[in-house]
């Protein structure tokens, strides 16, 4: 039996669903999961001795690909001078400092070990500060999986049927209001609604969990008019856009400046890591300074912060951006000459070097629109892809990620098994 296989069994007797996230599960896909064992570059290996060109890039951190040298260096250092200490290190104050710098809405910023701590303290935060209680997410948005925001959601709980998770008390999910993401009407008709009772806004405001799709031209301008005009909080999540699509992420890309910013992942450099930031004085009302308590042991931990800025630092020095454009617009070339040969419906989305393939006619908006996508050609498309050595998310209503790490050959091999898996 292959090793996979079998740790899969194992795995399932004690980890539910032998996953320890939703999203690893192959489960709408109808397969056992592939356990990997290392992963170098663009590629991973799993533990029967296979490879794979790696788009998902363990969810989007991997921007430089896996285990860059430089990171890797980074924490064996920090590691040697202990690992965690409960106290403030300089390494944090370094952090902030850097995402202060990049990101020019962040005048304060607090650390958290993963993006939904952040998400759920930024909640907090502008409830503390607003002294109202409800709030307005999108549908299909995935903001981590507190409570608050678990409705509608986005990512795994979308690709598992369950986006209103049991367990989150009705009374909690009802101050969420969940509206359709680009419809402006919508927003305008809550404020109406709910005036003087909305705390903020908060959205992805390039969508990528439940695809990747992107905002009509005027409409995160509008978000940041219409919360302005109700004394409401912008809330950016860019937990996956901050620091891959621009070095101040989606805000950079609109000049759009949001109240607060929820970020992750990529500031980690593959280790535990989130953060929430914003405008000093929302920011101040955090304990020690203000009433809105927040906390973590592990928050601003030395090795995650050795590998986040590390990451950081080799993104500034090789400007990063400029080369995953490069190789997301081979991709899209690629893609778009396959798809129209092969006379299938379909929506490819790309912003640098996040991308998503629907199977779909239509142009892709919002929820509704994404899940047209035709689920049995994903799965056929998935698992041809997988045969020839190429790992995209499991599911449709994911995210695809290039790293740096990705060469012209790797993005030319994925073309070419593209054009066997349809
Ligand atoms: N936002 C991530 C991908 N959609 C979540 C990853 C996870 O849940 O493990």
């Amino acid at each position: 039996m292959p090793i996979s296989e079998d740790l899969y069994k194992r795995a399932c007797r004690v980890i539910p669903g032998g996953v320890n996230s939703p999203v690893r599960a192959f489960r709408r896909i109808e397969r056992a999961p592939f356990f990997v064992t290392e992963a170098h570059g663009a590629h991973l290996k799993d533990a029967d001795g296979r490879e794979y060109i790696d788009y998902v890039g363990t969810w989007g951190p991997a921007i430089l690909g896996h285990a860059p040298e430089c990171v890797v260096q980074a924490v064996q250092q920090a590691a040697q001078k202990g690992l965690s200490f409960g106290t403030p290190t300089p390494a944090e104050v370094d952090m902030a400092e850097t995402i202060c710098r990049l990101v020019p809405s962040i005048q304060k910023v607090r650390m958290t070990s993963s993006g939904t701590e952040a998400t759920m303290s930024a909640i907090r935060l502008a409830r503390g500060f607003t002294g109202r209680s409800r709030i307005i997410k999108f549908a299909g948005c995935y903001h981590g999986h507190s409570d608050s925001l678990l409705v509608a959601a986005g990512s795994g709980a979308l690709t598992h049927g369950e986006p209103d998770s049991a367990g989150v008390p009705r009374d909690v999910a009802a101050l969420t209001l969940v509206l359709p993401y680009n419809d402006e009407n919508a927003v305008r008709q809550a404020f109406k609604k709910y005036r003087g009772e909305i705390a903020c806004i908060i959205v992805e405001p390039y969508p990528g969990n439940a695809g990747f799709f992107l905002p009509r031209p005027g409409y995160l301008e509008f978000l940041r008019d219409i919360t302005a005009q109700h004394g409401a909080l912008l809330i950016f999540d860019e937990v996956m856009t901050g620091f891959r699509l621009s070095p101040s992420g989606v805000q950079g890309l609109h000049g759009i400046t949001p109240d607060l910013t929820t970020l992750g992942k990529v500031i980690g450099g593959g280790l535990p890591v989130g953060a929430f930031g914003g405008r000093a004085d929302i920011m101040d009302c955090i304990s020690p300074l203000g009433p809105v308590y927040q906390a973590g042991t592990l928050s601003g931990n030395p090795l995650a912060m050795a590998a986040g800025l590390a990451q950081l630092r080799e993104l500034e020095r090789i400007d990063a951006w400029s080369r995953l454009e490069s190789l997301g617009a081979r991709l899209e070339d690629g893609v778009s000459k396959i798809l129209h040969d092969a006379h299938l419906p379909y929506v490819f989305k790309r912003c640098g070097s996040m991308f998503c393939l629907f199977f779909t006619a239509d142009d892709v908006v919002d929820l509704q629109s994404a899940q047209k996508t035709d689920f049995n050609i994903f799965r056929r498309y998935f698992l041809r892809m997988l045969d020839q050595g190429i790992f995209v998310a499991p599911s449709p209503f994911e995210t695809g990620f290039i790293s740096t790490a990705h060469s012209e050959a790797d993005i030319d091999a994925t073309l070419h098994a593209l054009s066997h898996a349809l």
